[in-house]
């Protein structure tokens, strides 16, 4: 037609997979701000902003490439039109690199704050005030919209792994319906991801069936959902890899809702490139510690002299400047090492997993791998 320019849309994510060892990948992810070296551990500040780290210590400290927030706490507190009108959740907290939102529906399930779920949505009271609320894809996308997230999350319709029987296949086809919804609602496709998340409990034919038919979506990028809710290792596993078979090679892949070190480390071996868990901050509260040699509880008396760092080789601002038994006596007395153990904790697992990945780029992820768990897992700490 004369005069018609045919757009070149700038897709809002590159992925590009630079080596391999087996199924893993070592790759990196372009966003709209800035790069993210996969595979990745991000970090969850619930309400936007990590507790007791600020923006600045996640990108100087910790170099972060990517945070999680959720779309439930931020709709609840600030709300959705104060962070509008500050321009987006970046500017808001302050924060310049990229910035993944979780839909809302996982959070409002797991806090027992469900009210109904139908097809239309789920209903919620407020944890706050007590006010009632309906969250559909099509509401969930507009809040993510005003965000201004980076990566968004589909609303899907999460049952616990353990479940069995129809309510899983009825779990999985309407996760699928309303990312429809959600793709038809989603107004920024220019400067905005939407991935869809898969479920399907951990049956091998509904996790086939749903990979197929989110894939035919053509998605920026896929999550895979409803795990790490008390199944078997290896159902979980295997779930994980009949995923990773089914979803597209050439996009991310993000497990949901994991944190243990060697989860991350099984998952990423079996091709997965983005992982989230709110474990490493939550559990530096109570004073436990990731280390070379497995976790740690600060509090036990055997650490009272330890002068050594938490993690031997870690190079963490904690390690660097603090002893196990200067943090042990803080933590005993007012506590207000937190920031430190927390900071550590996310450190922990984000070099890990870079470590990882610079290993496949070098061809030793063999040894890493090998290392990392004959260490982890050594019987005397
Ligand atoms: N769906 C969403 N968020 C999640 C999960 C899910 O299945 C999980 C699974 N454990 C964590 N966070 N939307
Ligand atoms: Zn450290």
């Amino acid at each position: 037609m004369p005069g018609q320019q045919i757009q070149t849309q700038n897709k809002p994510l590159m992925f590009k997979i630079l080596k391999r060892f087996n199924r893993c990948r070592a790759a990196e992810m372009t966003l709209p701000h800035g790069p993210v070296r996969t595979p990745v551990y991000m970090p969850v500040g619930t309400k936007g902003g990590m507790k007791g780290l600020t923006s600045e210590n996640m990108s100087e400290l910790i170099d972060c490439d990517i945070m999680l927030s959720n779309t439930y706490h931020l709709f609840l507190k600030p709300g959705e039109d104060i962070m509008a009108s500050m321009g987006g959740l970046h500017k808001f907290e302050h924060w310049d690199r990229n910035i993944l939102t979780d839909s809302g529906g996982f959070q409002i399930v797991s806090l027992g704050e469900l009210n109904s779920l139908d097809e239309s949505g789920v209903s919620f009271k407020s944890h706050i005030d007590g006010r009632e609320f309906k969250l559909t894809p099509e509401r969930s996308m507009e809040i993510q919209n005003k965000i201004g997230s980076d990566i968004m999350m589909a609303l899907d319709d999460v049952v616990p792994p353990t479940t069995t029987g129809p309510r899983v296949e009825e779990a999985m086809e309407r996760s699928v319906r309303w990312l429809d919804r959600c793709i038809a609602a989603h107004k920024n496709t220019d400067r905005q991801n939407l991935f869809g998340i898969i479920q399907g409990g951990v049956n091998d034919d509904l996790r086939k069936r749903c990979c197929e038919l989110m894939s035919a979506r053509n998605l920026n990028g896929y999550a895979i959902g409803g795990l790490a809710g008390g199944e078997d290792k290896d159902d979980f596993w295997r779930t994980v890899k009949v995923c990773t078979d089914f979803l597209p090679d050439d996009k991310p892949r993000y497990v949901m809702g994991i944190g243990y070190a060697e989860d991350l480390m099984v998952c990423s071996l079996l091709g997965a490139d983005m992982f989230d868990c709110v474990f490493a901050t939550r559990t530096a509260r109570f004073g436990s510690v990731f280390t070379k040699y497995g976790m740690i509880k600060l509090k036990k008396e055997q650490y009272a002299e330890d002068f050594g760092p938490l993690s031997e080789g870690c190079q963490c601002y904690t390690c660097q400047n603090y002893t196990r038994a200067y943090l042990q006596h803080t933590f005993r007395h007012d506590q207000s090492c937190l920031h430190l153990l927390s900071l550590h904790n996310v450190h922990y697992l984000i070099h890990l997993l870079r470590g990882l990945r610079q290993a496949v780029l070098d061809d030793s992820a063999e040894k890493y791998a090998q290392e990392f768990f004959r260490n982890y897992y050594r019987e005397d700490k």
